[in-house]
């Protein structure tokens, strides 16, 4: 473990390190995006550099690319490697069921692509991030710029017949302009603090036009390494 580190990084390094652990040489990765994931890629760099360990690594961010670069992993594009061995990612909610929220980031959309184009979707994390009903942190939906005020007000709508305690809804911003995507999108973030039916609610937001993918990942995750400062791993 690197020396000085502070002990939410000692965390998600550990877990990061464990995540790291399950790759096999001749695997196809999905490499995700956030401080978590950019352990993963670093520890993922030093067993390419060390073992020769050999990988087509599939990054879910231009940033993510750029790291994995920087430490030597071989980046292809999805459409190169088509189907992943596995995918490691962050999150910023996790329940009991293993479902997610996810966006944080701001990386979402190619996030969920290919979580969803892999056998395995692992997300590493520290304990901080479990929750009983997922909705304290801001849910995540990438709307494309025509227009994006009307799909605002749809969501806005649609959160009225929703199971959810809050409905404030805020366009997510980079200084005083509107956040861009690495698609070019924009991100409208809703602040539900309770979230009754996640299914539905994944569901039904893709369903406005407008909306191109949400940050609720349901029935994706199919493993949870969670961190202490301690450095030891919960999975
Ligand atoms: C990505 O990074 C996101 O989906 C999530 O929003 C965020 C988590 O960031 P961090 O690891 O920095 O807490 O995984």
């Amino acid at each position: 473990m690197p020396a000085d580190l502070s002990p939410i990084d000692k965390a998600k390094f550990a877990a990061a390190r464990r995540a790291v652990d399950l790759i096999e040489d001749g695997m196809r990765v999905g490499m995700g995006t956030g401080s978590t994931a950019a352990w993963m890629v670093r520890c993922l760099g030093e067993r390419v550099r060390q073992e020769g360990l050999r990988l087509q690594g599939v990054p879910t961010s231009t940033r993510t690319a750029d790291l994995a670069r920087q430490v030597g992993i071989d980046v292809v594009s999805l459409d190169e490697a088509k189907w992943l061995d596995i995918t490691i990612d962050g999150a910023d909610e996790f329940d009991r069921e293993l479902n997610l929220i996810k966006g944080g980031g701001g990386a979402l959309l190619q996030e969920k692509i290919v979580a969803t184009a892999s056998d395995q979707m692992v997300v590493i994390t520290d304990a901080s991030k479990e929750v009983n009903h997922l909705g304290a942190f801001p849910l995540p939906v990438e709307v494309i710029p025509f227009g994006w005020q009307t799909s605002r007000a749809l969501i806005e709508e649609l959160l009225e017949s929703m199971d959810v305690l809050g409905r404030q809804t805020t366009l997510r911003l980079n200084g005083s302009q509107p956040y861009v995507t690495d698609e070019g999108n924009y991100i409208v973030d809703l602040h539900l603090n309770r979230i009754g039916n996640a299914r539905q609610i994944a569901l039904v937001l893709n369903q406005i036009p407008g909306v191109v993918e949400n940050g609720l990942f349901i029935d994706i995750c199919d493993m949870v390494i969670i961190g202490g400062s301690d450095g030891k791993v919960e999975i």
